[in-house]
């Protein structure tokens, strides 16, 4: 079946604080777009961003890619759970550090409250490191559950924690780095 037929639109959040940080979210998102019954459509820019929660760990490197997939909701999680392993995380303090941290943000228009899988993202309204990159290629996506769009979340966040494109040469081996993947 091909997955642009039937799959349902969703928005993964990726992060990294440890190591080549721009590199690892560049990794993330070729694996994501090689897991069989997932269509990658697209990926935000890529952005430097303060930590959020516990302070005293280095800033992030954040984006946001938008997917079609046949999978479940479930089976979504494990796949990014499984390259998230794959490349190295090892789960320690609950907010703390990370090789690679992949959320599913939306999963089409649904919502789901189960123990180990919330959707939407239960943190994403409140945060600009999700927010801004969501902005950009989704901007008009209305949270399911607020019936705001992500223009409009952006708009009312009181969190102001400094989100900032990568430098201008950062950019450009970003570039390189992609060319040669
Ligand atoms: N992820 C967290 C906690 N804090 N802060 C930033 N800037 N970016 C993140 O991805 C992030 C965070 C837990 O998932
Ligand atoms: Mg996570
Ligand atoms: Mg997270």
């Amino acid at each position: 079946m091909r997955v642009s037929e039937s799959g349902v639109v969703c928005f993964i959040g990726i992060g990294s604080n440890i190591g080549d940080s721009v590199l690892r979210c560049l990794e993330a998102m070729h694996r994501i777009s090689a897991v069989g019954g997932v269509e990658f459509l697209r990926n935000s820019s890529l952005y430097v961003t303060e930590p959020v929660g516990i302070e005293e760990q280095d800033w992030f490197v954040n984006a946001v890619a938008e997917i079609r997939t046949v999978l479940t909701p479930s089976e979504l999680l494990k796949v990014m759970q499984t390259i998230e392993r794959v490349m190295g995380r090892v789960r320690k303090r609950k907010g703390g550090p990370r090789v690679i941290d992949l959320d599913i943000l939306f999963y089409g228009q649904d919502i789901l409250n189960e123990e180990n899988l919330v959707i939407p993202h239960p943190g994403l309204h409140e945060r600009r490191f999700v927010l801004v990159p969501l902005s950009e290629i989704a901007s008009y996506v209305i949270h399911p559950a607020y019936g705001v769009s992500i223009r409009g979340l952006l708009d009312r966040v009181g969190e102001n924690k400094a989100v900032s494109f990568l430098s201008y040469e950062e950019e450009k081996r970003c570039f390189t780095l992609s060319a040669c993947s």
